[in-house]
């Protein structure tokens, strides 16, 4: 039998954000789809098609959420059973690319931080830890600014991952980055989405730290893989902003005011204000992102439609 209840779970723990970050979701992702794949055992088209659906409706912005299930639906066979073990080694393909990549990006990324430098991260990115971590781990002599991030306050999870590693930390409200930024040498960041015009799409606040980082003529680092490039906005689609529930911002005292409250959960940083985005594949400037899109990923418009010629990973 199909176990929908799985997929059903796993969408449930994504919606809620008991598991985050753009990465990971793509990782739980896979890893969901291919022990659901495993329970199929006819009609293996339909059954994986209706489990991706449910899976596709549960965070709308990360497009890591989109790369690894089409990463996955791309499976080939003759038959039902050919399909299957194909699927299942398309997601461990997937979860190969996921670990491997983080691990070149923050080799990658640690060369670019100089020893003694102050660093300034936002919200919860693994893949800009992985950077911060590695160069630490290399002996260069690091602090780091942490935001909190509100609404969600990830920047806790931020400041006890480099606490636990050892690495100077100091936490800051999201509002006092314009205050700090005169010490701070570079800031590092990771990504939710890469457009094809080589705009970010983070967390909430992300943008506002850009154009304070500009200001004071502080390098702003983008940390992210390539299966976070948007094939979609090479068609000429935006992506969409998730706004969560009213309730992580504001209490009921407040909301029984009837006072209107916002809760968008990603904003957009616009190329100008970005020096590097430090892929699996290598540091590229911003402008680069279609070539991502189209080597990288295969992805391209052919007689006006968006089709896969390439093999995503190698
Ligand atoms: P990694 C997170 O989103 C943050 O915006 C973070 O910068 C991004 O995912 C990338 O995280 P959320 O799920 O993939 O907390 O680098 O809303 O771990």
């Amino acid at each position: 039998m199909p176990n929908f209840k799985l997929v059903e779970e796993s969408a449930r723990k994504i919606i809620n954000m008991e598991v985050r970050g753009a990465s990971r979701i793509a990782r739980f992702v896979a890893t969901t789809l291919k022990e659901f794949a495993k329970t199929v055992e006819k009609n293996f088209d339909e059954n994986m098609r209706k489990a991706s659906e449910i899976l596709m409706n549960t965070r709308p912005t990360a497009v890591s959420l989109f790369n690894a299930i089409n990463y996955i639906m791309m499976y080939k066979g003759e038959n039902d059973e050919e399909k299957k073990s194909d699927a299942i080694r398309r997601a461990e393909e997937f979860i190969r690319w996921v670990d491997t990549a983080k691990q070149k990006i923050g080799e990658i990324g640690a060369k670019r931080i100089k020893d003694g430098w102050t660093i300034l991260t936002h919200c919860n990115s693994s893949t800009a830890l992985a950077v911060i971590k590695t160069a630490f781990r290399q002996g260069k002599n690091i602090e780091v600014i942490a935001t909190e991030s509100r609404p969600r306050y990830q920047g806790h999870l931020t400041v006890k991952e480099l606490a636990k590693e050892g690495i100077p930390t100091t936490l800051i409200v999201d509002s006092a980055v314009r205050y700090f930024m005169k010490d701070v040498d570079c800031v590092v960041v990771g990504a939710d989405t890469i457009t094809v015009n080589g705009a970010l799409v983070n967390k909430i606040g992300t943008s506002q730290i850009a154009l304070c980082a500009k200001e004071s003529r502080v390098p702003f680092m983008v940390c992210a893989e390539t299966y976070k490039f948007s094939p979609a906005t090479l068609f000429g689609e935006l992506v969409v902003i998730e706004e969560r529930d009213a309730k992580e911002v504001a209490p009921e005292e407040i909301l029984n005011l009837g006072v209107k409250v916002r809760n968008p959960a990603f904003d957009v940083t616009p190329r100008d204000y970005i020096d590097l985005i430090v892929t699996e594949i290598g540091a590229i400037p911003p402008e680069m992102a279609y070539v991502i899109i189209r080597e990288r990923l295969g992805y391209g418009l052919e007689m006006g439609e968006l089709k896969v010629s390439a093999k995503h990973f190698d």
